[in-house]
């Protein structure tokens, strides 16, 4: 007897631009996400085979593993510097750092910098989990004034330990920025609004138009002590209001793309 055959809607597939590796990161970490939108870009915009990646030092260190792209592995903060190099000898690639916001705003805040003044023709993705996620939940520069990390166990005290920076509204002020934005991971309409924001970001370095930045609010459990669920709620009671969501530098030319 012939079986029937219903077709099925399909709802998940693996991006192409994705290894078969899974991924080390903690439940409820938002690093997968931001993994995720990045291939699923790639593979829409048929990137893969041009891309070059720049891996971080922190818990998205090893995600050479993880995308199916060139990867190379940057010191901790120097991924800017590297990506200038190889992206001015090999000027037809796309090449995209990934950091962490100890890597970017703290160790690695002179490379970005000056990556941004350079107007260097190359694309950024910020993690801003408000601490220094691998190597146990120290204050970083984007720790909140009274947020208890492991080293600011009383909270962090803006008299003694200064006030957190604000990256996308700083490197928008440099004239060598073309598109610098913030999202967040906490919910699927934010991340469909992040996804798109990576296109954009793709495309302005595709055409050649500059430096490009997303900043990519995100979730880390395990170090701030709560629940996955928790997590993204405090993400979007805490972290929104002192890092506002929006476009901080979307140059004319960057303003007259189609997407
Ligand atoms: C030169 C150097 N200094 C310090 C370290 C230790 N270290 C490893 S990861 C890290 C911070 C990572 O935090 P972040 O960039 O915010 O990324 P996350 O782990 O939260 O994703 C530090 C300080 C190092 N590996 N190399």
């Amino acid at each position: 007897m012939a079986t029937l055959m219903v077709p099925e809607n399909l709802v998940y597939e693996r991006p192409r631009s994705f290894t078969d590796a899974p991924t080390h990161y903690c439940p409820g970490c938002t690093h997968g996400v931001a993994h995720r939108l990045i291939a699923e870009v790639l593979d829409e915009m048929g990137l893969a085979e041009r891309t070059i990646g720049v891996a971080p030092v922190g818990c998205a260190v090893f995600a050479y593993n993880y995308f199916d792209t060139d990867f190379v592995e940057a010191a901790h903060g120097r991924a800017p510097a590297m990506a200038t190099g190889i992206k001015r000898v090999l000027p037809d690639s796309i090449v995209f750092t990934y950091q962490g916001d100890g890597d970017l705003a703290s160790i690695g805040m002179g490379e970005i910098v000056h990556a941004a003044a350079r107007g260097e023709n190359i694309t950024v993705f910020f993690i801003n989990n408000a601490n220094y996620g691998m190597t146990g939940g120290q204050m970083a520069p984007t720790t909140l004034p009274g947020m208890k990390t492991t080293s600011s166990p009383d909270g962090r005290d803006v008299e003694t330990q200064g006030y957190p920076i604000r990256m996308a509204e700083m490197l928008a002020t440099l004239d060598g920025a073309a598109y610098v934005v913030r999202r967040s991971l906490h919910d699927p309409a934010n991340i469909r609004k992040a996804k798109k924001a990576i296109r954009i970001a793709f495309e302005v370095q595709d055409r050649k138009l500059g430096f490009s930045m997303v900043e990519l609010l995100s979730t880390c459990p395990s170090n701030w002590n709560l629940s996955p669920v928790e997590s993204l709620k405090w993400l979007e009671e805490h972290m929104i209001p002192f890092f506002p969501l929006g476009d901080y530098k979307v140059a004319p030319a960057v303003a007259e793309l189609k997407i």
